[in-house]
């Protein structure tokens, strides 16, 4: 499974730091939704699920936090920790994210509005969806 990362330019000088992410251009997919995760507990595993159409980009905007992907067939952890660096996450990919270090703020960019019918809740089901689309 190959790990997609993106490293966005960072406008920085004497202010701060500038971070801007476009749509189609930065990121492969037009943003459609954003949703961020704070307030996260220590020891919490959260997603566990697999969309079948829906594209993301995960920014760990601060502190850290690790995201497990699975495509059936291969199993990978990636910690994300730079607000620079965003992890794309295709369609039919198990995730679950966990190991949020206190205060940590995740921000997801969505290819697509919210659909829950988007969703495959199951692991095994997830992996008979793989099985029908022949992979
Ligand atoms: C994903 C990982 C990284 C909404 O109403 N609108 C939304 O856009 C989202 C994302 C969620 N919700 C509601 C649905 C649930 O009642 O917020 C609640 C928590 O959502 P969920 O349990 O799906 O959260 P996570 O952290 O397990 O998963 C989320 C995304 O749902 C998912 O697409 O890839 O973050």
């Amino acid at each position: 499974m190959e790990i997609i990362q993106y490293h966005f330019t960072e406008h920085g000088d004497q202010r701060g730091q500038l971070i801007a992410v476009e749509g189609e251009r930065d990121i492969p997919f037009p943003i459609r939704r954003v949703y961020y995760m704070y307030g996260v507990g220590e020891g919490v595993r959260r997603g566990y699920h697999a969309h079948k159409e829906l594209e993301q980009i995960l920014i760990c905007m601060h502190g850290s936090c690790k995201v497990l992907l699975d495509d059936g067939s291969e199993r990978k952890s990636v910690l994300l920790d730079k607000p620079g660096t965003g992890l794309y996450i295709g369609h039919a990919t198990w995730r679950e994210i966990y190991d949020f270090s206190p205060g940590a703020v995740l921000v997801v960019l969505a290819s697509e509005i919210y659909d829950e019918r988007d969703y495959i809740r199951d692991y095994n089901e997830f992996l008979n969806y793989l099985t029908q689309k022949g992979r």
